[in-house]
Formats: structure tokens, C-alpha cells, sequence
């Protein structure tokens, strides 16, 4: 029998069940295995300081996913990981701090079933929720976060807002993880530069310094130790080939930048992953084609 596969609100190869309990009562995988991912959408883009539009990102990127192939040639694998299309998550427009908290609690529901998470922004601050949920079942000193973006956002407040996609770092960083790796930094504030500067356990790779030696961030990312959670904001990519973003930051990073810091990092404990801030509601926008991409390069490499 034939069945149309394409079900645009969910991404594609995903299992076709959606449902946590089903999941659970119907022992569809073994749960207690680890090694499965769900993935849940955040539409919410409130504190978005230039282009918004992120809140339509989920959807279109899921629509996105269906111009893939199962099978990857530049990795030569299939894509064989578990994973689940929870939907998207509640939000309260306008309200960060509590749509954050939402993501926190849908986050601790996937950890508590052994399901690690993968969310689809929406705008950059909802990273904040998944690691304050990630932070309940994993020593925080121990975690690593890894941290694409042209921008630091890790100014203490802005626009007086202590929550805001701009600040997003800086709440992380006071929960006190083990590092933070900053890569395609171009774009920071004085103070968030001097900030930084004055941390032992933040680490800055630019565009500059990947043109002039990959492979010092190549084996600083082969030394890390214990988990990873990977955050990618889109607009650490150039604008060239990742335009619609909220805030399109020239001279960025190129699409094989990416998929070299996955490659390394697939090999380690990965406990988390979000990929933010493209702003689109345009089905068949080529940056939310590079999105999906993406996601499927991560799901692919998942060992
Ligand atoms: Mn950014």
C-alpha cells in the first residue's frame, strides 16, 4: 500500500507516532534505551530586536525537511536515529521569562522518558529553558555548550529586559556551566567583550580565526569532556547563504563550518540541541531549507 508521506507540521523521518503517553503504553521503542530525540517547535519571537518572524520558523522548517533524502552522502549514513515530532510547545506571547519556563517543563517531560531534546525557535532565549530542564539531570559544572551565533548575548540586560533573546547567554552562563564555546562571534558590545574577557570558561572562535586555522577549534572541540548541548543561532552563518534571519550579521560562517563541529562532536556525549532565530514564514525558504539540513546532518551523525 502507498501512503502519503508528507505531513508538513511534522518533520520528516520522524516516528509516526507524536504522542508521549502512546509512546510510553505502547512501548513503541524501549524508552529505557537511551539514544532518542524529540522534537519540539517554540513559535515565539517577543523579544526579537530587529527582523521578527522566528514564531514561524517550526513550521516552515518541518515543511523544509521533506526535500531531504534518508540517505547522506557527504557522511555516507542513513539517517537511523529515533526520533519524535512532539509539536510545538505552548507560549505566552510577550512573556519570555514564562514561555522559557513552558519549555523547561515540556523539556523535563522528554529527560524523564530518556528522549533528549531538539527544539526548533523561535527566537534564541527558549535555549535558556531547555538547559535550566537539562540542568535537573546532569551535573551543570560538567556541561559544555557549545554556542553558535554572530553575537555574544551575553549582555546583562537589554532594553532593561533581563529576559531577551540578547541576554540569553548571560542567564546561562550564572547557571554556571563548565564552558561556553562561542564560535562566529562578530558582533558583541564593549562590555559583553570586556565581560568575557574576564571569564575563565568562555571561549571565542570568529569567522577570522576559523579562515586562519580550523583546526585549532577543530581539537579544542576533540578535548571537550563530559556532555554537550550545541546551540545554533542561524545567523552565526553568512548572511549569503542564511539571509532570513532576525538579525543578518555579514562575513559569517559557512554552511561546511557547521557540519565539521558536528562531525567532531556526534563522537561525544550529546545531551541537547537547538537550532534558533530563522525568521521566515516563506515555504521553501532557502534558510530554513539549510536549517532542516542541518538537522538532519545532527540526527544523521548521532551515533
Ligand atoms: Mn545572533
Amino acid at each position: 500500500m502507498l501512503f502519503n508521506t508528507y505531513e508538513p507540521w511534522k518533520f520528516t523521518f520522524a516516528q509516526e507516532t507524536s504522542n508521549l503517553e502512546d509512546i510510553k503504553n505502547q512501548n513503541f521503542h524501549d524508552l529505557s534505551k537511551s539514544g532518542q530525540w524529540g522534537i519540539i517547535g517554540v513559535p515565539f519571537d517577543s523579544t526579537c530586536s530587529y527582523h521578527n518572524g522566528s514564531r514561524y520558523a517550526p513550521l516552515v522548517i518541518r515543511e523544509a525537511s521533506y526535500g531531504f533524502e534518508k540517505f547522506n552522502t557527504n557522511f555516507q549514513k542513513n539517517l537511523d536515529t529515533i526520533f519524535y515530532d512532539f509539536g510545538d510547545s505552548n507560549i505566552i506571547n510577550g512573556n519570555c521569562k514564562k514561555t522559557c519556563e513552558i519549555v523547561e517543563e515540556n523539556v523535563t517531560d522528554l529527560l524523564t522518558n530518556n528522549i533528549n531534546p531538539l527544539i526548533i525557535g523561535g527566537e534564541h532565549s527558549l535555549t535558556l529553558g531547555s538547559i535550566k530542564a537539562l540542568a535537573k539531570f546532569y551535573n551543570i559544572s560538567e556541561i559544555t555548550v557549545i554556542h553558535i551565533d554572530a553575537h555574544r548575548d551575553i549582555i546583562e540586560s537589554y532594553q532593561n529586559e533581563k529576559y531577551s533573546h540578547a541576554t540569553i547567554l548571560r542567564r546561562i552562563h550564572e547557571l554556571n556551566p563548565k564552558e561556553i564555546i562561542q564560535i562566529g562571534i562578530r558582533s558583541a558590545s564593549k562590555e559583553e567583550n570586556d565581560y568575557v574577557k574576564n571569564q575563565k570558561n568562555i571561549q571565542t572562535f570568529t569567522p577570522t580565526d576559523l579562515q586562519s586555522d580550523f583546526n585549532k577549534l577543530i581539537n579544542y572541540l576533540k578535548s571537550i569532556k563530559g556532555p554537550i548541548y550545541l546551540t545554533i543561532d542561524m545567523d552565526g552563518l553568512d548572511p549569503s547563504i542564511a539571509p532570513s534571519v532576525g538579525n543578518p550579521t555579514p562575513n559569517g560562517l559557512k554552511s561546511q563550518d557547521i557540519a565539521e563541529v558536528m562531525k567532531i562532536i556526534s563522537k561525544k556525549e550529546i545531551i541537547g540541541f537547538d537550532l534558533m532565530e530563522v525568521a521566515t514564514n516563506k515555504l521553501g525558504d532557502i534558510t530554513a531549507v539549510l536549517a532542516a539540513k542541518f538537522i538532519l546532518d545532527f540526527l544523521t551523525l548521532l551515533p
